[in-house]
């Protein structure tokens, strides 16, 4: 039988105050008509961007129990999605779960959250990078930020200058496997006022662009956010630069909104304020490339 609302087994941390990872996970894809399903790999006070001294609980044994319950209910997801990890072994946790949750007409999708602006997040080391390419192996949709790009193709300085080059960093990463990658957080290389989303689909052989205005500010949680709003749309049967289009959208009114404000960047984008928008009609305006 087909699920009547599509389920979704969401693999993330939960950090308390600070939003982003299953907080954001659970309102954007409630909000789309999708039900999340958490496995939370670590329980955090807060995430890790901006806040010192942040309690963190490391789920990692208590996963295969939770799994296991899990699987004894024979639990039909329409979609496995991960994010945060709480350590290395947790990636051969989640590649064992794919492996015994997999079936047909299911989308797997991987976003491989190792860090930011050139960076690894604090609780994450070389090991984390380098195990995160098998994890991304297993994936139809992987959707790295431009410094997570970077760790997973082993680039040091040079980023994206061309169109030529932003094909060529796309082919690679959907060389490990993934049918659909999309690269968030490129600094424009045409315009500075720009940053881009740049997307590829291996079985059309088909290239996508969406260019943002650029806004000056920081605010954590945006990769979790545009992950889901991508998740929830695919899972709602648009096409993958449709979904772009949307998450895109979104945030940038997100952004727009908290930008008005005097709020500290650390608490992210006031999802809160704008969430009824999700389901808006969406203006296209990813190009093909
Ligand atoms: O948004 C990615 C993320 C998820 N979970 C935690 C984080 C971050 C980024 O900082 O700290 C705990």
């Amino acid at each position: 039988m087909k699920n009547p609302v599509p389920k979704v087994a969401a693999i993330h941390d939960i950090s308390g105050y600070g939003r982003g990872s299953l907080t954001t996970v659970i309102e954007v894809l409630a909000t789309m008509g999708i039900q999340p399903c958490p496995l939370p790999t670590a329980v955090l006070s807060t995430h890790t961007g901006g806040f010192k001294d942040y309690k963190f609980i490391d789920l990692t044994e208590e996963l295969p129990d939770y799994i296991n319950h899990w699987e004894s209910l024979a639990i039909d997801f329409d979609a496995i999605y991960s994010g945060f990890l709480g350590s290395v072994h947790q990636i051969e946790i989640v590649i064992d779960f794919i492996k015994r949750f997999k079936r047909d007409e299911q989308y797997v999708i991987i976003d491989p959250v190792l860090g930011d602006n050139g960076e690894t997040y604090d609780t994450f080391g070389p090991k984390m990078v380098n195990n995160m390419r098998k994890l991304v192996k297993k994936a139809d949709l992987i959707t790295p930020n431009i410094t997570e790009a970077k760790f997973l193709l082993k680039k040091d300085k040079n980023g994206i200058n061309s169109d030529e080059k932003a094909k060529e960093w796309l082919r690679d990463l959907s060389s490990f496997g993934p049918d659909m990658v999309v690269i968030t957080s490129v600094p424009g290389y045409k315009s500075k006022e720009k940053t881009s989303v740049l997307a590829y689909q291996k079985k059309e052989d088909r290239y996508w662009k969406v260019d943002c205005d650029y806004i000056p500010a920081n605010f954590p949680g945006t990769g979790d956010l545009f992950t889901s709003i991508l998740v929830g749309s695919i899972l709602s049967g648009d096409s993958l630069p449709m979904a772009i289009d949307r998450a895109v959208q979104f945030i940038s009114m997100a952004v727009r909104t908290t930008y008005g404000y005097d709020f500290p960047e650390r608490e992210g984008v006031l999802i809160e304020r704008v969430l009824a928008n999700l389901n808006l009609p969406i203006t296209g305006k990813s190009y093909e490339i």
